[in-house]
């Protein structure tokens, strides 16, 4: 057995009443785990940069190890970028490279820097047209139920790459399912937490990090899953949501 814990914390009210999003956390480890995992996310949702949650949702749930399945781990790789303008040059043109229209590319850019407030969820967008194809308008698909096999092996892989942040550690895994969701073209992310200016783009195969995609400061951040034209979005959104999916991490030789 395992365990799916997710969190979601909002101010002004829960998310459903119109509370502003704060934060957001997904895991899927095993019983002895979990008063630590829950501690944590409280302590994060309560101590956020974008502001104080006064509505905390913590949800543990068994889950059978039957209805997991696997992915492999999408490989890093960073690009500098020296500001937002060409980190976002920068991000259409690997989209594209990965299949996504240039129209469907700039309309995506545009869904996240249009955005009024952040979604706590992604928004499915056409990858041929650029129509946003979810009907889940100021929520987005939020996905979960998915996690590292190994986290010592995962953290040890990443810091030998010198990646040791948090954002990082939960992209990649959120990135690594999301791929592996049939039908998926590739992702467009950047944070809503206004320090974090680095985002990506994930396509099949490959994690490309741009260190600059979003003015500092700004707290309006989210994700586009751009997606094939012909795609069953039901499906697609129960595996997003409710599909257990746990990474495989890139065992190196001779270690
Ligand atoms: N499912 C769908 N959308 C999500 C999820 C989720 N589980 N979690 C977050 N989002 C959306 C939501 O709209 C948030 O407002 C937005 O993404 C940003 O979430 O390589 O930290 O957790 O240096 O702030 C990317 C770069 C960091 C990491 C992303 O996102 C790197 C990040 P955050
Ligand atoms: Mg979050
Ligand atoms: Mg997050
Ligand atoms: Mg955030």
């Amino acid at each position: 057995m395992l365990y799916s814990v997710r969190m979601r914390a909002a101010e002004g009210g829960s998310h459903e009443q119109g509370g502003k999003h704060i934060s957001g956390a997904e895991k899927l480890i095993q019983r002895d785990s979990l008063t630590e995992t829950a501690t944590n996310m409280l302590v994060r949702a309560l101590e956020h940069s974008r502001g104080s949650a006064d509505f905390i949702n913590l949800t543990v749930e068994a889950v059978s190890l039957h209805s997991v399945q696997r992915t492999k781990c999408l490989p890093i790789r960073s690009v500098y970028t020296e500001n937002p303008d060409e980190g976002r040059k920068r991000a259409c043109e690997t989209l594209i490279a990965s299949g996504v229209s240039p129209e469907a590319a700039k309309a995506g850019i545009g869904c996240l820097t249009d955005l009024p407030v952040s979604l706590r969820g992604a928004m499915l967008v056409d990858a041929q047209t650029g129509k946003r194809l979810d009907p889940l308008l100021l929520r987005g698909v939020r996905v979960s139920r998915m996690d590292v096999e190994n986290e010592a092996a995962y953290k040890k892989w990443l810091q030998q790459q010198g990646y040791c942040n948090i954002h990082i550690r939960e992209a990649v895994v959120l990135a690594s399912k999301v791929m592996a969701a049939s039908g998926m073209v590739a992702e467009l992310c950047w944070s809503d937490d206004p320090e974090y200016t680095a985002g990506y783009v994930a396509t099949s195969g490959q994690y490309t990090r741009f260190t600059q995609l979003k003015p500092a400061g700004s707290e309006i951040g989210g994700r586009v899953f751009f997606v094939k034209a012909g795609t069953d979005i039901n499906s697609l959104i129960t595996f997003l949501e409710n599909t257990p999916v746990l990474i495989e991490v890139p065992v190196k030789e001779g270690h």
